[in-house]
């Protein structure tokens, strides 16, 4: 029955949680001909979907067009809008406070689900968290509705793996990982994502699928970290990082290029990894020592480029102290606007508790919290940089003409090899 619902697309879809990661699914699915819920409690947000806005940022704005085009979407704060589906989506955020993860939105969601569930159904999570949180956590709470899974409805866990701002893998290009509760759960799952995505990868269970995301995460997260550990021994060794990265990236097979910067920042790599963390110190009682030392480097990078702006003023004759800095680029990763955990910020704070008189543009981030006060970008003129004893280029947005930036500026520090090898006089790079 269901079977066949999904593969005429009748089968109605509803997406609880409309983030970065719901409002894209949901359009996806409306793409494909699916009747689709957008639900959301945030009212405002609903209202401007509902109008064809796309105030959330991370969301690619052709998929947001696509699926309002096909005219199968709607979008409401009303959580009854379950009822009616057949394939109910769950991607809500799952933040971490105090390095603990907080699966409370995970929580409200199911039991909102719970309480509105049929036999029948397939239940899919997305939302990234550590394993056994699908069978353990999200299981439970449906079957309060009186229902049994695998019996009267399907759960599965399929982790989003949407890259903001990639212009190259969106979601349809993108494997899907799945994994069941039972062997007829992962089948369907598998057939509604195949109706979605090119290509789709069956696991043996949740916490596989579970897991391997949080992998994914933690292989980018550490090795960041190696390169950016990387990049303060280069410095001391006075070896060019950026050159010894080109020159190793050059190898066809074995080595995968990062780039060492000021942090990383999103609600993704510096949160996910401490899912894990937690996890394997509650279970195992133990420390994932690579992952919990990778934090600590690059929790502590934005303090090591603040330092490093301080040293290139210096070696120009400037105390940090009523220095002029004006920062290029706050969002936490280059052509988005997302400033969640943005490293940029935290180097921000750093230098304004130093004495600096800080500055920033961003055409991408408007406004940024700093030290308890938000701050608003300048506009990036050429008195704006002329007038600055430093420009830090932290997060270089293509928007930056950085040719025009380097003419005007007394010194530019690059945190992000932005201007690569042109060796000019008034650049230091990281
Ligand atoms: N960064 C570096 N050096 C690098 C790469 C990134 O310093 O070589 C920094 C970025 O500047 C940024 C942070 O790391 O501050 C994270 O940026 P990102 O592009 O690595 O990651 P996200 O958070 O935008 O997206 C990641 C992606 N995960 C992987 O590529 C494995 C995305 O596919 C996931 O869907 C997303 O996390 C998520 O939602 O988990």
């Amino acid at each position: 029955m269901l079977r066949r619902r999904i593969l005429s697309r009748h089968a109605t879809v509803a997406v609880v949680g409309q983030g970065y990661v719901g409002v894209s699914l949901a359009c996806a699915v409306s793409e494909v001909g699916f009747p689709v819920t957008g639900i959301d409690v945030d009212a405002a947000r609903i209202g401007d979907l509902a109008e064809g806005v796309l105030s959330v940022p991370g969301v690619n704005p052709s998929l947001f067009r696509a699926g309002n085009d096909a005219g199968n979407i709607t979008f409401t704060t009303d959580l009854d809008a379950i009822s009616g589906a057949d394939v109910i989506l769950i991607c809500v955020p799952t933040p971490v406070r105090d390095h603990t993860p907080d699966l409370s939105f995970v929580e409200r969601a199911s039991r909102d689900v719970a309480e509105r569930l049929s036999p029948g159904r397939l239940v899919l999570l997305e939302s990234t968290t550590y394993p056994g949180t699908t069978e353990d956590l999200v299981r439970p709470i449906l079957e309060t509705s009186g229902l049994v899974a695998a019996r009267d409805f399907l759960l599965a866990y399929s982790p989003e793996r949407i890259d903001p701002g990639n212009e190259e893998f969106g979601l349809r290009n993108t494997p899907k990982i799945v994994g069941g509760i039972s062997p007829e759960a992962t089948g369907l799952a598998t057939l509604f994502y195949e109706q979605l995505v090119e290509k789709v990868t069956i696991v043996s269970s949740c916490r596989a699928a579970e897991l391997a995301k949080l992998l994914e995460n933690t292989f980018r997260h550490v090795n960041i970290a190696l390169v950016n550990e990387m990049a303060t021994l280069c410095h001391e060794m006075g070896i060019d990082v950026w050159e010894v990265t080109e020159a190793a990236a050059t190898k066809p097979f074995g080595f995968m290029a990062f780039s060492p910067g000021p942090g990383v920042g999103g609600h993704c790599i510096p949160l996910d990894p401490a899912y894990l963390a937690w996890q394997v110190r509650r279970d195992a009682g133990h420390q994932f020592r690579i992952l919990e030392q990778a934090q600590d480097i690059n929790a502590r990078m934005p303090r090591y480029v603040a330092a490093r702006i301080g040293d290139a003023l210096n070696d120009a004759g400037k105390p940090v102290k009523a220095a002029r800095i004006l920062v290029l680029g706050v969002a936490y990763k280059p052509d988005v606007g997302d400033v969640r955990e943005s490293p940029a910020v935290e180097v921000m704070s750093l230098l304004i508790r130093r004495g600096a008189d800080v500055a920033f543009s961003d055409p991408h981030a408007p406004h940024v919290p700093v030290n308890g006060m938000t701050m608003t970008s300048a506009d990036l003129t050429q008195r704006e940089i002329s007038r600055a004893d430093c420009v830090a280029l932290l997060t270089p947005h293509h928007a930056y003409d950085l040719d025009w930036i380097a003419d005007h500026a007394a010194l530019v520090f690059d945190a992000r090899n932005a201007f690569g090898a042109d060796r000019r006089p008034n650049v230091v790079r990281l």
